[in-house]
């Protein structure tokens, strides 16, 4: 197959399975059940430093009926072998493991999944490497409560920071919110961070089989997919602390499909002209 054929199939394959929709009209008032039961899900590799102790401040915080599931690609650390000990301790301490490094993405849609099979209402994503305070979990829970669909810990609303980036990290985060705004129409400001919790209805209606990214991009993506179905998205102010311990796993090769994502978005989408009809239409599933 040529280059551009197999771009082309890649596409059209991606846009089968994106659009990305389960159910053909948003709800606009998503039911809020009493339990509220929820989910953090955290995708491990190589966090055998700081794994520990956040599951620990986690749990610490005392919120009613949360879980965390941990999403381990079989990290050379030991890092899952560090979850299994503390599942004696707490048994809502849930552990997938992925046979080897296989992206970001893909590891938060397998624990996507496995929250929703447990009847999780909100599902919560976060890094492992304490760049999310987990002091902020009861506020992004409570802002689903207040009836938001998906909340976001953002670095660029009032009051949100980064601490400890530098320049080129700072420079990469700006310009995929600027591309997103110019070319997706996004309108969530912090489009990249990975700290977020969605109400299950809505990770129901998105198909998440269908996601093209299994890297970092996949946080674009479904900020986009969000938005595209009309779900309310709510930022809070959070400050984002640089890694202390542990090495990141985002490459230059990750940003450069960050990048690239933002482009294959807008062809998937491109060929409708209107695009509220993805969202919307049954003829559109598969
Ligand atoms: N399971 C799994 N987890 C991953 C993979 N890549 C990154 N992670 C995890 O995803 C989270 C974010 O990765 P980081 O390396 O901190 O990337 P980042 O926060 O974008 O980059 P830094 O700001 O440099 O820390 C961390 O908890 C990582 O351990 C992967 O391929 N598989
Ligand atoms: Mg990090």
């Amino acid at each position: 197959m040529s280059g551009k054929s197999s771009v082309t199939a890649h596409l059209q394959e991606g846009f089968r399975g994106t659009h990305v929709f389960q159910s053909s009209i948003k709800t606009p008032n998503i039911q809020r059940g009493k339990s509220m039961k929820s989910f953090v899900s955290i995708a491990t590799y190589n966090e055998s430093h700081n794994i520990e102790g956040l599951i620990r401040g986690i749990f610490a915080l005392g919120v009613q009926d949360l879980n965390i599931v941990i999403i381990d690609d079989n990290s050379p650390d030991g890092t899952a072998k560090i979850v299994e000990n503390l599942q004696v301790e707490f048994p809502r301490l849930h552990l997938i493991t992925r046979n080897g490094k296989s992206g970001y993405g893909g590891a938060h849609v397998r624990g996507f999944k496995y929250a929703l099979e447990h009847d999780a209402e909100i599902i919560i994503s976060m890094d492992a490497d304490f760049s999310h305070d987990p002091a902020k979990i009861p506020e992004l829970v409570r802002e689903l409560r207040n009836g938001y669909d998906m909340v976001v810990g953002s670095r660029r609303v009032e009051n949100g920071k980064v601490v400890g980036w530098n320049s080129w990290r700072k420079f990469c985060s700006k310009g995929a919110m600027v591309l997103s705004k110019a070319l997706l129409g996004i309108k969530t400001k912090d489009l990249t961070s990975g700290y977020r919790a969605y109400h299950s209805e809505v990770l129901n209606r998105i198909n998440l089989d269908g996601i093209l990214s299994d890297g970092y991009s996949f946080l674009e993506e479904m900020v986009y997919w969000v938005e595209t179905a009309g779900f309310e998205v709510k930022e809070v102010p959070i400050t984002f602390l640089d890694r202390q311990l542990g090495k990141s796993k985002l490459s230059k090769l990750e940003i450069v499909k960050f990048f690239v994502n933002i482009f294959k978005l807008k062809y998937s989408t491109m060929r409708f002209l209107d695009k509220k009809k993805i969202a919307t239409s049954h003829m559109l599933l598969y």
